[in-house]
Order: structure tokens, then C-alpha cells, then sequence
């Protein structure tokens, strides 16, 4: 489409509207081409097979081509080859069998020709030439489609010129177009009749290929698929509408059109993101829905970009209008999350379908501005939602994207979440891509955003037929809606949708479009809306009449009307409301703060160690690979020990929650062997292609479901998909693994758009758990870091503020953060926390920095008895050596995270010094361990304390544990009365009563008051009045309030009131942590092996040292 706007002068060219037909038929151009033909009929046998297949001209001439194809392909010109190869080419009897859907050359009734007579070389010649006219249109037909209300696009357009050519060499005249023809079995223009008058076939096909609808779909490797394509659009008739059909479209245009006249009329000067020169894409949505449900689907999820969204969420989905227009009011919350703008909101709605009298769910999901992030999340939801209703062909759950045309062909990871369609473990049976096609991305045309010549062209790598259509022409529409739905259900793959429409306003209601578009927004102005167009239309054949066009309309207005009034009476919104997958009964019932336990029986472990650890049942027929036998003895010789290495601690999570009935699913790249080929969870039969073993799908007879999957070669969807996998039930573990951590940075807008904030924004939960393998060991800058310093830098706990202690620390500490980072040291550690992740009464997101030598390090094993029942999860694992039990001695603590704990014991038993060392490791970094380091600190009072890694100093830990390390320290010891006198005013005494019970009665007030003036509030209060609550700011706690569950907020880990200000607490410490390990870096390079070694020794040598 973007030529059009190259091409826009052209527009008014007289070529513009000749119809194809007719153009064919009398171009110069094609009766220059036909003595072009004339001449190739003389050319020699040899020089015949390198011509193109249009230009043969005897019937023993294509059977020459064909035996000549057959003896090899590659002797003869391409599109002979391209024909033969599409089964189009049926030999005479004497050369080969009929094959199914062609017809043999003698079995055509020529016209005219005695039937049984052998057919002359002419008319072979004509029947070849109206096949390939047949073919043409079918291939290239969309080309020249009608396709653009604007009519700013052409037939005369550069991309077209192929066709111009290929019809050139067709040397028809007004003299054949009485002359019947023979229809071949790939075309359905004829419904009953076997033969057609030329002229009926060209103006047939004309019809079909070159109107408002413009088919894609002949790259499709399917001839099934083609074949039922043709029929859809084909057969003489599939675009008749009975009276009631057409009212059905033009009520529901008429509502889509009156919302969002009513919004403008309401809300002038908000950004809507308005659907208006597109309005038909909500009687399109209701289509692709009532068709669907007729076919058997009960719930359809979503997913948009802001251009409509309202008018789906109250059209489509039928949200409350009223709750609709409360979001125009910008009211205060009800309940938790900062909330996001409203064309950015999720819904999920239950209601009956009145068209099919089913019941329906339909979700919209909520995405973040980024466009076309939410694809790959709105897949692994429908395929998390197909899972647990067992419905494993998509026939009762399906998706629908919808698309900008900017956005879809802009955007890579709409081609990532394509590729994700028709994998076994990703697919969601079919989706239903439909691109609100405005022909404008903001203020950018097409010519300038992309290179293809549709929008829609990333469709075709996954032989997806595409459904071009011109926005205004409903019926239409109508039909290739129906056509995409049947599609769906009967081949359960993707299929797009492009509505070409415009944009009458500017990118939002505010912008001036004129700017930059001028010439289409002059036309724009010009032209009538879709409803007026189509009511004018359906009034003049008589199908209704001017004033039921008009009451209807009327009748949308009141419905509008009330629901604003009833608007104007909300006082608050509540997020809950827009939530997409809501957890019914998850939290019911359920201690907000109570986790369950995390070790399990001894024998389960041995139980699930001996099954990991076994070939399969029947291992006399299964042949493993050697070296796996020796991988499976190992593990069998661990189990029997009762220790467990990484895999197999992992194994002993996923096979008890398993057992629990918790469906675990882990996916990312190459995981079912793992990177680093420590996990075999998959074993191959040696001689038999897909026979595989899988021991954790076989722990239990009544276990829930084990999933591996090697995924495609995608961070960005993979995680997505995974993301949206893991909203959809809470009872499951889901897990993503990067191959090496780093990678997942082109997975960022996932991780800052959904995991990090999802529940802020949209109090949408997740326990989605992404490994990390992290480490730096020597393997050049990339693979070594997963970039854990920008994992911490979004935790949302405050490094300044130290929650007040008690029992529930640690479990408070997560409910209110938004995500949990850990570096776990020991197998056993990892075992709890992923099981963690399914003991906690809520869903946090889980960030693992995961090993990669430890996979095979002696000492990084654990005893059972670490799994076992009355184990837990250590937040922090404390000096158990000479050094932890005579902690007064210790000179240096060194705190630390991860695997570098294994290079500094080591080093430290080198030079002796367990007893002046204590190595504290720190397990769970975020939400920090405030409480449990405080102890550490106290343990070793006289102790020098040093945080080490080997990460440089601007990578890692440091810059987030830093300021933590320190409030922590703080708290080790009281603050004096003089400290907190001489601290600035804005900072209060945990002593400091009055203010406590200030900070109480105001606290609703605080809360509400904007930050900015809070702030001023407090700089001005150097002895103002201390009940302002302004005053009680900086580390001042209200347990009163965090300890009432009911009004449990998200504000554990920071003060009630404002983050604790400048100059407050931390400037008072009088113990400090210092830095061990490398400089800063631009990147995680540590150069050399050898330098790597030389940094890593320095780090350790400074680290240990007394
Ligand atoms: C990833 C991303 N980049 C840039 C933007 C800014 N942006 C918002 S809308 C828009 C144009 C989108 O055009 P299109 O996809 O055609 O949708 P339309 O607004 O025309 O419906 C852009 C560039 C964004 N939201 N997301
Ligand atoms: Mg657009």
C-alpha cells in the first residue's frame, strides 16, 4: 500500500480506473507483447525450454516441456518449473495417470471443438492462456484490489508492473470473449457450470480478486488450503447478505461510530485514541467472535494497542459503560496499584453471546505502550488457558491480536511470536491477526516505515493467508471475518486481517494532522464515514429506512447518556475491575502472611532420586547414550549417598511440587538438555527418531503435568509467552531459562513492561521465574553477567528505610515488593526457593542468577537433609566454620553472593585463616535481608566488613546492597537522642511518641497528598507544626497500620509516608561496608583468561586478608 502515497499525483491518471480486464485486454503494451509472442512460437525445441511457459504453443510442445522437466527440472525456464511443480500441468493418459484436482487436456469440452477430436495446438494454446489468466488473478489479484478508501492507491503503481508484463503475453481480443472455456479444477468461479463465456470468467474474477477484497494466500504451500481459500471466495454468490445480516452490521457500526462520537462529544480534549475511519474493525472483532462460538469456542483472549481499545472494551467485551467513562474522571484508586492511563487497561468479561446463545468469556490483556509487546503474553496465556481445560486442539480458547499497520511491520516480535505458531509447545492453534490498517503511523507513511509492500507481509513466513480489505465496505468485511474464523477452525493456523482504512484525526484527538499529511487529510476531510456510506447504501436498495437509521443511532446516544450520568456518581475506580485473569478463590480463604513449609519427606526425595536417576522402564528396547548412563549412575550413586547436585536439587523441586499436583513448565532455549548439559530432563532413544523419555513426567502415577520445551531462538516472545503462561493460574511453577543471562536483555521491554511493574500497574500477579545463568568465568564479555544490577535497580524496596522486625519479616518484605532477585549458593537453596515461589500465599516474579560452573563443582552440593522436612529457604547463610562459632575473633566479615563464595573459602583455607575470615553469603539480595544482616553485623561486632564480587563495581550487587548494607548497619546499633536532634527535621526518633501518634491520625492524609508538596511541607517544617505528617517523615514506621492485614498496602518495605529524605539516617552510621573486587567497567569484558585470573586473584587476595 505505501507505494500509493509515492504515487499519489498518479492517482488522478486515466489508467487509474480502467478495470483490470479491460486494461488487459487493450493495453498497447499487450499487443506489443503479443508479437513478442508471435516470434517466441518460431524459436527451435532448445531455445524453447528456456522460455517462459506462457509462451508455448502446441500441446506436443508442453508435453515436451513436461518430459523434459521430468528428466531434469532445472532444463527448462523457471515459470515452466514453477507450473509443472503446482500440479497444474495434467499429462496426456499415454505419459502419466490423472492426477486428483486437474482435468486431462481431451477430456475439456472445447467449444465448438467435436467432442473425442484431438484438440488443436490453438486451442491448447487458449485453454493454457485462461488457466495462467486464472492463476494470475488468484496470485496477483490483491495487487489491484480495491483496497483503499482514500483510492490514493493505484493499479498503476510500481509493484504492479509484474502483472502488467505477465498478462502482456496474452493475446486475447474482444473476438474470443463470446468463446466458452473449459474451467480447471483450482477454480470455483464457475459454482455449477464447467465451462464459462471468457468475458464471464475475466468479469468473475475480476470480482473476486480485484475489488474490495484482495486475497494473499497463493504462497501457501497447502494446495488443501489454497484450493479452500479459492472456494471461500470463489463460489458465485458468498457475498450476498440477507436483510437481517445487513441491519445486524449496520446496528453494530452504528454503535461503534456513536461511541466514539459520544466520547468526543464528552471528553473534546482527552487523547481517546479514537477508532473513527476505522469503526468497522468492531463489527469485525463481533464477527470474528459470533463465528467463532458458533464453531465451538468459549473464550477468546485478546490483546490491542491503544487505537480502539475503549470502544473493543465497550462494544466488543460490553464492559460497563459506566466504568468505561469513571476512568475519563481521574478518581483516586479504591485499592492497590499506581494504576496505568485507560487505553492501556485489561478486562475479562463473562456474558452470553445473544447471536449464538452461548456463553462467552472474552479478556483483554493489558499492555503497556510498548506496541506489539503483549502478542507474545497474550499467546501464553490462551495456550496456559487450552492447557488447563484440556483443550488441546484450540477448538473451545483462542486469541485475537490486533495490530496498528505501523506497529506490525515495524515491531520484531510480532515475526518472533509468528514463529511461535505452529510449535508444539508454544502453538495456540491459530490466531487471528487483525491490522486496523490507518495506512499511518503517527506522522510517519509507509514509504518511510517500512519495506515490504504490505504491512502484513511478516504473515507470510508462516504461510498465513492474508485477508485485505477496504474499511468500507462492511460486507466485505463481514466475509473475510466469517472466512478467517472458518479458517481458524478448520486448520487451527494463523490467518491476518488487514482493514484498510484511514485516520480522520491526528495520531490523538489533539494532534494536528495536517502537518505532515496534508494531501491525505485533504481527502480525508472529503469523504463521507463508513456509516453514513454504508446507511445510504442500505437505504437506497430499501433494506431500511432514513428514520430507523436515525433512531437507532438516537438509541445508542441514551444508552451513553445514562451510563454517564451514572459515571458522575462513582467517587473512586478500582483497579481489580480491569483486571485480565482474575485468580478466583486463589486468595480466599488464605493468611495473607503465611508461607508453607518447603522441605518435604526424606523418602520423596529418595523416591523422586531414584526415579530421576533411572533409564526408562522399558531400557532393554530404549537405547541411551552411553555417556547418559554414566550421568544416570552418577545420580543414582548421589541419591544413594543422599546428596544432590544442582540438577538434581532442581529435579527435586520441579518432582515435589509435581507430586503436590502443581503443573511445572519450564521453556527457553535448549533446556530439556540444558546449556550447559547438566539437566537431561529428556532422554533420546539412540536409533528411533522422537522416541524420548522424560523420568519427571513419571514420578507419580497421579502427579500434574511436566513440561520441558526447547523453544525457538527468542528471548523477546519466548518470555512474553512464558510471562503470560504464568498469569493465567497460580498453582504452577512457570519457569524461563536464557541460555546465558545476558541474553535476556533483548527480553527488556518484557521485563520493565510486565514482570517488573505488571503488578503495580494492573495488580496483575505472577510467579514467573526466569534463570539467569550469571557468572564471571573468563568467557569474554558476553555470557558472564546477567546484568544483575538492573534487576536490583528496579526492586522497589527503599535502601534507606528499615522495616520494623518481626516474625514475619521476611514474608512481608516479599508481599510488598515487586519482584524477588536471589543468587543462590547451595542446591538445597534453590530447591526451596523455587518451591517457594509456590509455598507464598501471593505470586511474585522471581529473578535467579543461576550457576554455571557450580553445575559440576564438588562442593556446591547439598545433603537432603537440607530438603528435608524443617529446612528452609536462607535468606542469608551465616559462617558455619571455626570462624561463625567463635564470631568475637573474627577480624573480617566478608558478605557476598553467588559462586565467588566458593573461590574465597578456598582461598581462605589457603591462608588459614577460617578462624579471622567469617564468609556470610547472601542469598535473597532483593527484598534485602535488612533483619538478618543487622544479626551477621551484631555477631561480629568488632569485625571489619567488606561486600566482594566479581562483578566490577558498577555491575553487580554493590550499588544496590551499598546503601541497604548501611541502613541495616544503622540499626545495629540505637540512634542516639543527640544524632536524631542534631538530624534534620524531616527525620523523627523511632522513640519519638508524639509524632508516631501524629503520623497515625494523619496518615490517609499523607498518603494522599501529592509528593511535591509533602516535600515542600517538610522543608518548610524546621519547627513547624509536628503533626503535620510531613514531619514525620524519613524511616518513621506505623506498625499499627502494616501489622492490620485488611489494610495491608504495598508499603512494607518503604515509609507510610514519603522515602526517606536527604541527610536522614544513613549520613549518621557509624559502621560502614567497603568494596572488594574489581573496578568499574563500560562492559562485563574481564579481557584475557589470564587477566581474568590475575583480577579474580587480587579480588580475593584483597578480600582475605586481615
Ligand atoms: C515500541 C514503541 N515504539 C514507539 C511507540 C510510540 N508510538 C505510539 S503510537 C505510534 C504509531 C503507531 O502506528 P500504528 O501501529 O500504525 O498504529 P496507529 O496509531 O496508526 O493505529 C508510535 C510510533 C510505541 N508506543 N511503542
Ligand atoms: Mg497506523
Amino acid at each position: 500500500m505505501h507505494r500509493a502515497h509515492t504515487a499519489f499525483s498518479l492517482a488522478l491518471s486515466p489508467m487509474a480506473h480502467k478495470n483490470f480486464a479491460t486494461w488487459l485486454l487493450k493495453s498497447s503494451s499487450s499487443q506489443q507483447m503479443a508479437k513478442v509472442t508471435a516470434a517466441a512460437a518460431v524459436r527451435t525445441y532448445n531455445s524453447a525450454a528456456a522460455e517462459p511457459f506462457a509462451n508455448g504453443s502446441t500441446a506436443s510442445y508442453v508435453e515436451e516441456m513436461y518430459n523434459a522437466w521430468l528428466r531434469d527440472p532445472t532444463s527448462v525456464h523457471t515459470s515452466w518449473d514453477a507450473y509443472f511443480r503446482s500440479n497444474s500441468y495434467v499429462s496426456p493418459p499415454n505419459l502419466a495417470p490423472v492426477q486428483a484436482n486437474t482435468l486431462p487436456l481431451t477430456a475439456f469440452n472445447f467449444g465448438g471443438a467435436v467432442s473425442g477430436a484431438a484438440p488443436d495446438s490453438k486451442t491448447i494454446d487458449d485453454h493454457l492462456a485462461v488457466q495462467a489468466i486464472i492463476r494470475s488473478y488468484q496470485i496477483r489479484g490483491h495487487n489491484i484490489a480495491h483496497l483503499d478508501p482514500l483510492e490514493i492507491n493505484t493499479p498503476e503503481l510500481p509493484g504492479n508492473s509484474s502483472t502488467k508484463s505477465i498478462y502482456a503475453n496474452f493475446s486475447f481480443g474482444e473476438q474470443d470473449m463470446e468463446r466458452q472455456f473449459k474451467l480447471p479444477s483450482t477454480t470455483f468461479i464457475g459454482g455449477d457450470e464447467a465451462s464459462l463465456p471468457l468475458k464471464e470468467i475475466l468479469n468473475r474474477l475480476e470480482n473476486v480478486y480485484c475489488n474490495k477484497i484482495g486475497v494473499e494466500f497463493m504462497f501457501i504451500n497447502s494446495l488443501e488450503q489454497c484450493n479452500w481459500i479459492r472456494k471461500r471466495f470463489e463460489t458465485p454468490g458468498v457475498l450476498n447478505f440477507s436483510p437481517e445480516e445487513k441491519r445486524l452490521i449496520l446496528a453494530r457500526l452504528t454503535r461503534a461510530t456513536g461511541f466514539e462520537a459520544f466520547l468526543a462529544k464528552k471528553y473534546s480534549s482527552e487523547k481517546r485514541f479514537g477508532l473513527e475511519g476505522c469503526e468497522i474493525m468492531i463489527p469485525a472483532l463481533k464477527e470474528i467472535i459470533d463465528v467463532s462460538t458458533e464453531l465451538g469456542v468459549e473464550s477468546v483472549i485478546m490483546g490491542m494497542p491503544h487505537r480502539g481499545r475503549l470502544n473493543t472494551l465497550a462494544n466488543v467485551c460490553r464492559k460497563p459503560l459506566n466504568q468505561i467513562f469513571t476512568q475519563f474522571a481521574g478518581l483516586e484508586a479504591a485499592d492497590d496499584g499506581s494504576g496505568d492511563v485507560k487505553y492501556h487497561l485489561g478486562t475479562y468479561i463473562e456474558r452470553l453471546n445473544r447471536v449464538t446463545n452461548k456463553n462467552i468469556r472474552l479478556a483483554v490483556v493489558a499492555n503497556p505502550s510498548h506496541l506489539e509487546a503483549v502478542d507474545p503474553v497474550v499467546q501464553g496465556k490462551t495456550r496456559a488457558e487450552q492447557f488447563y481445560r484440556g483443550d488441546q486442539e484450540g477448538k473451545k480458547v483462542m486469541s485475537i491480536l490486533i495490530h496498528g499497520d505501523a506497529a506490525f511491520c515495524g515491531q520484531g516480535v510480532v515475526y518472533e511470536t509468528m514463529h511461535l505458531s505452529d510449535l508444539p509447545d508454544y502453538t495456540t492453534h491459530g490466531t487471528i491477526h487483525v491490522v486496523a490498517n490507518n495506512q499511518i503511523g503517527f506522522t510517519t507513511d509507509p514509504r518511510f516505515s517500512r519495506s515490504s509492500p504490505y504491512c502484513t507481509d511478516v504473515a507470510r513466513v508462516v504461510n498465513a493467508p492474508i485477508f485485505h480489505v477496504n474499511a468500507d465496505d462492511p460486507e466485505a468485511v463481514m466475509h473475510v471475518c466469517k472466512v478467517a474464523a472458518e479458517w481458524r477452525a478448520t486448520f487451527h493456523k494463523d490467518c491476518v486481517i488487514d482493514l484498510v482504512g484511514y485516520r480522520r484525526n491526528g495520531h490523538n484527538e489533539i494532534d494536528e494532522p495536517m502537518f505532515t499529511q496534508p494531501l491525505m487529510y485533504q481527502k480525508i476531510r472529503k469523504h463521507k464515514n463508513c456509516l453514513d456510506l454504508y446507511a445510504d447504501k442500505l437505504i437506497a436498495e430499501g433494506t431500511v429506512t432514513g428514520e430507523e437509521v436515525k433512531s437507532v443511532a438516537a438509541k445508542y446516544e441514551n444508552i451513553c447518556e445514562e451510563a454517564f450520568a451514572l459515571a458522575k456518581t462513582e467517587t473512586h475506580v478500582k483497579y481489580k475491575d480491569w483486571l485480565d485473569s482474575p485468580w478466583s478463590g486463589f486468595f480466599e480463604g488464605k493468611d495473607p502472611l503465611k508461607v508453607a513449609p518447603t522441605g518435604v519427606k526424606e523418602e520423596t526425595l529418595i523416591h523422586i532420586g531414584n526415579r530421576f536417576s533411572s533409564p526408562p522402564p522399558n531400557a532393554a528396547e530404549f537405547v541411551i547414550h552411553k555417556g547418559l548412563l554414566r550421568v544416570l549412575a552418577a545420580r543414582k550413586a548421589m541419591v544413594d549417598d543422599k546428596m544432590a547436585d544442582w540438577a538434581l536439587g532442581e529435579a527435586m523441586a520441579f518432582g515435589s511440587l509435581l507430586k503436590e499436583g502443581i503443573h511445572v513448565r519450564l521453556s527457553g532455549q535448549d533446556v530439556e538438555r540444558g546449556t550447559f548439559s547438566h539437566r537431561h530432563h529428556v532422554l533420546h532413544h539412540q536409533l528411533v527418531d522422537k522416541a524420548t523419555y522424560n523420568s519427571l513426567q513419571h514420578m507419580y502415577p497421579d502427579q500434574a503435568p511436566y513440561s520441558v520445551s526447547n523453544s525457538s531462538l527468542s528471548e523477546y516472545a519466548v518470555l512474553g509467552f512464558e510471562h503470560g503462561y504464568s498469569m493465567t493460574n497460580p498453582n504452577a511453577l512457570v519457569l524461563w531459562e536464557a541460555q546465558f543471562g545476558d541474553f535476556s536483555n533483548t527480553a527488556q521491554s518484557i521485563i520493565d513492561q510486565f514482570i517488573s511493574s505488571g503488578q503495580s500497574k494492573w495488580v496483575r500477579q505472577s510467579g514467573l521465574v526466569m534463570l539467569l545463568p550469571h557468572g564471571m568465568e573468563g568467557m569474554g564479555p558476553e555470557h558472564s553477567s546477567c546484568r544483575v544490577e538492573r534487576f536490583l535497580q528496579m526492586s522497589s524496596d527503599d535502601p534507606d528505610y528499615f522495616p520494623p522486625e518481626s516474625d514475619e519479616f521476611g514474608v512481608r518484605q516479599l508481599h510488598d515488593i515487586n519482584w524477588i532477585v536471589a543468587n543462590c549458593s547451595t542446591p538445597a537453596n534453590y530447591y526451596h526457593i523455587l518451591r517457594r515461589q509456590i509455598a507464598l500465599p501471593f505470586r511474585k516474579p522471581l529473578i535467579l542468577c543461576t550457576p554455571k560452573s557450580l553445575l559440576r563443582h564438588p562442593e556446591a552440593k547439598s545433603p537432603f537433609s537440607e530438603m528435608s522436612e524443617g529446612s528452609e529457604f536462607q535468606r542469608i547463610i551465616p559462617d558455619n566454620g571455626p570462624a561463625g562459632q567463635n564470631p568475637s575473633n573474627v577480624k573480617k566479615v566478608v558478605f557476598c553472593s553467588g559462586r565467588v563464595y566458593y573461590d574465597l573459602t578456598k582461598t581462605r583455607t589457603e591462608k588459614k585463616l577460617e578462624s579471622d575470615v567469617a564468609i556470610v553469603r547472601v542469598e535473597q539480595i532483593s527484598p534485602f535481608p535488612f533483619d538478618l544482616v543487622k544479626e551477621q553485623a551484631n555477631l561480629y561486632k568488632n569485625a571489619e566488613l567488606v561486600w566482594a564480587q566479581e562483578e566490577h563495581k558498577n555491575q553487580g550487587s554493590w550499588t544496590y546492597v551499598q546503601p541497604r548494607f548501611l541502613t541495616a548497619l544503622n540499626h545495629s546499633r540505637d540512634i542516639s537522642q543527640s544524632d536524631e536532634q542534631s538530624s534534620s527535621t524531616n527525620t523523627t526518633t523511632t522513640t519519638d511518641h508524639t509524632n508516631h501518634e501524629s503520623a497515625t491520625a494523619n496518615d490517609s492524609d499523607s498518603n494522599s497528598k501529592p509528593w511535591l508538596s509533602r516535600m515542600f511541607a517538610a522543608s518548610n517544617s524546621n519547627g513547624g507544626d509536628p503533626k503535620d505528617p510531613a514531619v514525620t517523615l524519613g524511616g518513621d514506621f506505623n506498625a499499627a497500620k502494616h501489622f492490620d492485614l485488611k489494610n495491608v498496602r504495598h508499603d512494607f518495605n518503604r515509609p507510610a509516608g514519603i522515602a526517606a529524605a536527604p541527610g536522614g539516617r544513613i549520613a549518621k552510621t557509624g559502621r560502614k561496608i567497603s568494596y572488594v573486587g574489581r573496578a568499574c567497567g563500560a562492559s562485563t569484558a574481564t579481557g584475557s583468561k589470564a587477566q581474568h585470573i590475575r583480577e579474580l586473584n587480587a579480588l580475593l587476595n584483597d578480600a582475605i586478608s586481615t
